[in-house]
């Protein structure tokens, strides 16, 4: 009888590794992938290398909305000829497939941004009850800003006079209506008024104007159930729906509410990268997305018996820094510096020198938990919806109702925490000088008329050529492209050719890690235009306009330049064009859905999961612009992806008959002296 052999168990080979370099273009986060990787820690960049995406996933075309599924239908090589016969068990075709798995991209998105927005307006009604301490409305003046939006007066009338009717009442009256954008049975989101007119009668006519945040959401879900929904259009439809209801619903109410709670930002200075920890300081991250919690931190952390409690635990102070949207709620109204972005935040652990990282939601990385078991930092959660299975993970839950003392629990945590750092503490140095803090008001007062009551001058500017046009540039990083680069890139091109930047989320913080948000920038990186009038008006060509929900203020700036006259009548006639270079979330997608639906020219990077589906693909790019004016585009080459956005933005000055202006612009004096003589 022959022998059974032993099954050998075969020695594993290494895993493959990042290379550092080939990675970031950023230093520090080099410096700290290598540091990472000498120690036996693995990050996402080494996991970017050992594992690759589903090729058909990545096509959009994968379902598995039922068990009878997963049913892929590949693009035969050498694409279709022909019909397409490809369809799925049920007789789904490719578009059908890929259409619901882009809106339910949508309502994941739509859904984090508008929870994230009812989160803040449940604070908003407590402080508008007067319920706890912590939280006041700060921003009396943006109160009333928005209030005739949400249908609240903010006048009385009492015997035959008109008065100004009490905050308080108005407050609790904007609190109510708020809350009702969520749920309400009846009526349209009030919001969608604020779009210009002809883009609001626009989604009139297409019926998408949405019914109330949370019923475009869920709808999403039934009409991508197995058997409901069958037309890529129709479904589409829907998904215009939902994202409207994010941009011009959930994400505005969150920026809006946010405001009036802990202040409007205006212009201010601040640092960024990993270079801002400090190695004789207890630092603390904050990372997620909703300021409530962090806006208590940083309240606490600022308090004098705090700070001599860090001193007596032998710290000279605590540093706080953030990474993600957090950060950026936290830089733009405290200049609290930000650490670094999306795909670098395992690397804040790897420094050693993190005492405490405090997540809320969204854009965290489980694997935070298994960097910070190789360290003394205690990671600690705080939102009910965002938990982790890791054992050394600590939840505290926040309540709006004791935040400033679920807050002090926390810090108190990281500066106990400073004591039990070991010796393998490595802060890389990098950082760079940021001038954070922008919104519709301050672009308002900075590039505003006479009076700095609109948006002339910057109107102006854009008629006169100096500034070709405005650009959106947004997003995460994605670790299939080359950390940070795309950004920069695509930034660097644009401002370069005269295209005034406006951005939020982490591209925000990668060009703040960069340098770009700076004055001084303007000089070394623009187009002779372009940094003309940043040297005159003092800003930086990069506007940081701040989180992702604040991809809201991008469509107010656009609203306001509208109503400045001068370049079209409604935000699709704008020298304009929307950007997100290294998208990865769903939130990207909503965002980028709610762009093109509002008239914007939308360029994304890396790839998009359309591209299984010609058809439907061609349906969200050319026959959308027929609808609203706005179309989706992909270009994963960062100067290209550029080049296009500014040939969009040339179509429109043409269209508007100013292209000529710039050309007068471009010519240097002896041009000019030329054409005189
Ligand atoms: Ni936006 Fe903010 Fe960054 Fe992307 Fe995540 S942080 S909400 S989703 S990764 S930009």
């Amino acid at each position: 009888m022959a022998e059974i052999k032993k099954p050998v168990a075969k020695k594993a080979a290494a895993p493959k590794l990042a290379d550092p370099i080939a990675a970031t273009i950023d230093p520090a986060s080099q410096e700290m992938i290598a540091r990472a990787q000498k120690m036996g820690i693995d990050t996402v960049f080494d996991r970017a290398v050992q594992m690759k995406p589903c090729n058909i996933g990545i096509q959009g075309i994968c379902c598995k909305n039922c068990a009878m599924g997963p049913c892929r239908l590949p693009l035969p090589k050498g694409g279709i000829e022909g019909e397409d016969t490809r369809k799925g068990l049920c007789g789904a075709t490719a578009n059908t497939i890929a259409a619901r798995n882009f809106i339910r991209m949508i309502a994941g998105g739509a859904s984090a941004h508008s929870d994230h927005g009812r989160c803040v307006a449940e604070v908003f009604m407590s402080a508008a009850r007067k319920e706890t301490e912590a939280y006041k409305i700060k921003d009396t003046n943006k109160l009333l800003q928005i209030a005739p939006w949400l249908e609240v007066a903010t006048t009385v009338e009492e015997d035959g006079e008109v008065k100004d009717r009490d905050i308080d009442e108005i407050a609790l009256e904007v609190a109510e209506k708020a809350l009702n954008e969520w749920g309400k049975y009846e009526g349209e989101l009030l919001f969608a008024k604020r779009a210009p007119a002809p883009l609001y009668e626009k989604w009139k006519k297409n019926g998408v104007i949405p019914r109330n945040i949370d019923r475009e959401i869920v709808e999403i879900m039934h009409r991508t159930h197995m058997g409901v929904d069958q037309d890529y259009k129709n479904l589409m439809k829907q998904g215009t729906r939902a994202a409207i209801a994010d941009g011009w619903g959930g994400s505005m109410l969150a920026t809006d509410l946010q405001d009036v709670l802990f202040g409007t930002p205006y212009p201010l200075q601040s640092e960024a990268n990993l270079g801002v920890m400090k190695e004789d300081h207890v630092n603390i991250v904050v990372h997620g997305h909703e300021p409530v919690l962090s806006e208590m931190i940083v309240a606490v952390s600022q308090k004098p018996e705090i700070i001599e409690y860090a001193k007596s635990k032998g710290a000279k102070g605590i540093q706080l820094s953030g990474i993600c949207c957090t950060a950026n709620e936290i830089l733009q109204r405290h200049g609290i510096p930000s650490a670094t972005t999306f795909l670098s935040q395992e690397l804040a652990i790897i420094t050693g020198a993190c005492d405490a990282m405090v997540v809320d939601i969204q854009c965290i990385m489980q694997n935070l938990a298994n960097v910070a078991k190789c360290f003394h930092t205690k990671l600690i959660t705080t939102h009910p919806i965002a938990k982790m299975e890791q054992d050394n993970v600590i939840h505290i839950e926040f309540d709006e109702h004791y935040a400033l003392e679920d807050a002090e629990k926390i810090v108190k945590m990281g500066i106990d925490n400073f004591a039990n750092r070991g010796s393998e503490v490595m802060i890389p140095r990098h950082k760079c000088t940021q001038v954070a803090g922008f919104g519709v008001e301050s672009i308002q007062y900075h590039l505003g008329g006479t009076f700095r009551g609109n948006y002339y001058t910057l109107n102006d500017n854009i008629i006169n050529g100096r500034i070709r046009g405005i650009a959106g540039v947004v997003g995460c990083n994605n670790a299939r492209n080359r950390h940070n680069e795309a950004h920069i890139e695509v930034v660097k091109e644009l401002i370069k050719n005269d295209v005034i930047v406006l951005t939020t989320g982490c591209n925000g913080i990668a060009c703040a890690m960069e340098g770009l948000l700076t004055p001084e920038a303007a000089a070394v990186h623009c187009g002779p235009g372009l940094a003309e009038v940043c040297e005159v008006v003092g800003i930086p060509p990069v506007l940081h306009l701040g989180s992702c929900v604040d991809n809201s203020r991008i469509l107010l700036a656009a609203t306001e330049v509208v109503k400045a006259g001068g370049l079209g009548k409604d935000i699709c006639d704008l020298p304009a064009a929307g950007s997100a270079p290294e998208w990865m979330s769903e939130k990207a997608i909503s965002i980028g859905h709610y762009f093109v639906a509002s008239g914007m020219y939308t360029v994304f990077g890396v790839t998009l999961p359309t591209s299984g589906a010609p058809v439907f693909h061609n349906y969200i790019s050319d026959e959308l612009e027929k609808i609203y004016g706005g179309k989706w585009d992909i270009e994963p080459d960062p100067i290209k992806h550029a080049q296009m956005m500014i040939a969009h933005i040339d179509k429109k000055r043409k269209e508007l008959g100013i292209d000529k202006a710039r050309e007068r612009v471009l010519m240097d004096m002896a041009d000019r002296q030329a054409l005189e003589a």
